[in-house]
């Protein structure tokens, strides 16, 4: 591979002639329990496994406060060597992240190189890149992930002896300051490629919004079924694996809602817990989609081990992107799995729907629900919050679209576009005028001949849907 791109990743990707023996370390730090530290080392398992490599064995402890050199305490360390050699490991893997210092002092006393999540992260998204930007914004997160890694003497030439997952992220160099100089003129260039792309793709958005048809993005953890969910509705052809990160670069199809009315849907990388931040400003471009959309369908995969928990980490990463503001319509899958927890989820997720993406059970009603959630984005009606209720705040949040918010002596004035449902649910706290304009059209609908739109829009604003840009 002699493209910049090859060279980046040609010494990063996994040895494939043989599938690398790998320790998992977890330490648990003030916050968080042994149970989330175990949830986090079954997951690093599974990226491990999809890198191509196999885990022989874990250690986990307890520590109020990171070791500076080690990351662990000095004795965990020689436990740490002992059972390396034990197992004949190859590579170590800390789930939590090391700070370049204490990934060298590692690698020099166990004799084998460590690494973690973040590059585990980072290897499988280089193995996964089809398109030109995917490739781009990959390449982008590995060089600013290796240049505080490059280092000179003993420990590179340990890395490059060998050749093991670590070595991929900055081992091996000796021309310290060449290598440094070099790896920041790529960053540039990366760079300015990327905002080129984006400047095309801006241009390209701007033609789709004179079209007027809404934009919905699929987002979700990863393996939550996002390709599959695509796939089910259009013929897109998604390649839809029992992987992590199968999907990186973003797919779009035209889809006809029930009514007739068609959108555009976009199946788009998949997140995961604690993605590392370099991964998302890399990958600005990609997630773009999540940003400028009018709706987000929150794919969630019933049948993972804490689908609750997947769904604040997908909203930790949307709030990182700003799209936390563009409204979210949850939709349970795997339902064919997990038939009982999809039920008590849809209780405790109001206006959420449970499909399987497999089976087709329930996608009916939920194209239905999606597209009464659509049409009201047309509805915008105003409602008054004590202060004290943020819970009510947060949820017509994350129910609707804020238009606009003014602080009031008793509490928030929210002007949102809400759905039929959440304003039924959140009926208490509209404005009075609001209300009385949502009769006086309620029965003006009932009056007329289309009954399908028992929305509330007594002013359509079809073009509110489209970006405003
Ligand atoms: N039983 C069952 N399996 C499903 C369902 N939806 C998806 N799957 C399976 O879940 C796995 C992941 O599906 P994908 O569609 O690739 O998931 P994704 O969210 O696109 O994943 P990434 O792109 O890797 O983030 C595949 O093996 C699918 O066959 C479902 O409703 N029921
Ligand atoms: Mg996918």
């Amino acid at each position: 591979m002699s493209n910049p791109y090859g060279e980046a990743l040609g010494s990063t990707l996994i040895d494939r002639t043989f599938r690398e023996k790998i320790v998992l370390v977890g330490v648990t730090l003030p916050g968080s329990t042994d149970d989330d530290t175990e949830a986090g080392l079954d997951e690093l398992e599974l990226l491990v496994d999809t890198a191509g490599a196999d885990v022989v064995a874990r250690m986990t402890q307890r520590r109020t406060a990171p070791d500076h050199t080690w990351f662990i305490g000095q004795g965990k360390a020689q436990e740490l060597k002992t059972l390396c050699l034990a197992v004949d490991a190859d590579t170590v893997v800390f789930d939590n992240e090391l700070h370049p210092a204490q990934q060298f002092q590692l690698e020099k006393l166990l004799g084998r190189t460590a690494i973690d999540r973040t590059a585990v992260i980072l290897d499988i998204f280089g193995q996964n890149a089809r398109t030109p930007e995917g490739k781009a914004q990959v390449e982008l997160a590995l060089m600013r992930y290796r240049l505080p890694r490059l280092r000179r003497g003993k420990g590179a030439k340990l890395s490059q002896q060998r050749g093991g997952v670590g070595a991929r992220f900055g081992g091996g160099e000796t021309k310290l300051e060449t290598d440094r100089r070099q790896i920041n003129r790529r960053i540039r260039a990366l760079e300015t490629e990327l905002r080129q792309l984006a400047e095309t793709r801006s241009l390209q958005r701007k033609r789709r919004d004179r079209s007027g048809l809404a934009e919905v993005t699929i987002v979700g953890y990863t393996n939550a079924g996002k390709s599959t969910f695509l796939n089910r509705l259009t013929d897109a052809g998604v390649l839809a694996q029992d992987r992590l990160f199968a999907t990186l670069d973003p797919t779009t199809r035209r889809l006809s809602l029930p009514g007739g009315e068609p959108v555009l849907l976009t199946d788009t990388v998949g997140f995961v817990r604690r993605l590392p931040h370099g991964l998302i400003e890399a990958f600005k471009g990609t997630l773009e989609t999540a940003v400028t959309a009018d709706l987000l369908v929150h794919v969630v995969d019933s049948s993972a081990p804490d689908p609750e928990g997947q769904i604040t980490a997908v909203r930790e990463v949307l709030s990182e992107i700003s799209a936390d503001d563009v409204p979210e319509f949850i939709v349970f899958n795997k339902a064919d799995l997990a038939e009982d927890v999809a039920n008590d989820l849809l209780r405790d997720y109001p206006g959420s729907v449970a499909v399987s993406a497999v089976t087709g059970d329930g996608i009916d009603h939920m194209l239905a629900t999606l597209g009464d959630r659509l049409r009201s984005l047309d509805t915008v009606v105003e409602l008054t919050i004590p202060w004290e209720r943020g819970d009510v705040i947060a949820s017509v949040h994350r129910e609707g679209q804020v238009v606009s918010t003014a602080e009031g002596e008793h509490g928030m004035t929210i002007r949102a576009r809400l759905s039929e449902a959440s304003t039924g649910r959140l009926e208490e706290w509209l404005v009075e005028q609001t209300r009385s304009e949502l009769s006086t059209s309620r029965n003006s609908v009932d009056d007329g001949s289309n009954g399908q739109d028992g929305d509330v829009s007594s002013a359509s604003q079809r073009d509110g849907i489209s970006n405003d840009d």
